[in-house]
């Protein structure tokens, strides 16, 4: 399966590490945005952006999703399995996480860690006030959703990539977990697996360079 992806993206980052716990092995194509998407992609995906799935050209994006469709593909490591209440959990924390936790870390994460990476000037916490105030508020409630319990919807799932990518800049952008001991431990636990590690990696060679 051909995976068009960027190193820098915590979108294309969940689904290598889905793909590491699955043992799927992807064929990654690594796309230059500044340059453009290429054509095979592009006909994948009108939206050019990353990541995008090429399974025998059958094109699926949206990460999420994508998690979702290489999970089906080995139903027995059940990161996304059938039982209906599992899934609803599994989809309720991965939506909280693409429409609400995601977009404010990712704010944060430009404006303190990417934007002067990317030549675009000087961090700027006056735009970002909003946002840290909502990552408090949202990291409170991942805190008491974890409550005992080693993964958000109990097992390990395609949730826990999902939330987990959107802590990549953490450290880049100065955002602490001290307050929230059940979100620090949970990323530990999950960042301490071998496919997290993997998948990580090149991001981490991205925000070094
Ligand atoms: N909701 C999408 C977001 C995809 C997305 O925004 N990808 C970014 C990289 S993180 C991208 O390709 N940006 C390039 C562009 O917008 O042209 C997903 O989860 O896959």
């Amino acid at each position: 399966m051909k995976f068009y992806n960027a190193d820098f993206s915590p979108n294309c980052l969940r689904v290598r590490a889905v793909a590491n716990e699955l043992g799927i092995k992807l064929d990654i194509v690594d796309v230059d945005l500044r340059k453009g998407a290429p054509d095979a992609m592009k006909a994948l995906n009108a939206n050019g952006k990353v990541p995008v799935l090429d399974d025998k050209s059958f094109g699926l994006w949206e990460s999420r999703a994508i998690s979702a469709y290489l999970a089906g593909k080995d139903p027995a490591k059940r990161l996304y399995p059938d039982d209906i209440v599992k899934r609803a959990l599994i989809d309720q924390w991965s939506y909280w996480q693409a429409i609400h936790l995601g977009p404010a870390m990712q704010k944060v994460g430009f404006e303190r860690a990417m934007k002067k990476k990317f030549g675009m000037g000087e961090p700027d916490e006056s735009k970002i006030v909003d946002s840290v105030a909502e990552i408090d508020k949202f990291l409170k409630v991942l805190d008491n959703g974890l409550g005992d319990r080693d993964w958000i919807a109990g097992d390990l799932s395609i949730a826990d990539f999902a939330l987990a990518s959107t802590f990549m800049f953490r450290d880049a952008a100065n955002i602490s977990l001290a307050s929230v001991p059940r979100v620090a431990a949970w990323a530990e636990r999950l960042e301490s697996r071998d496919s997290w590690k993997k998948a990580v990696a090149p991001v981490m060679a991205f925000l070094a360079a």
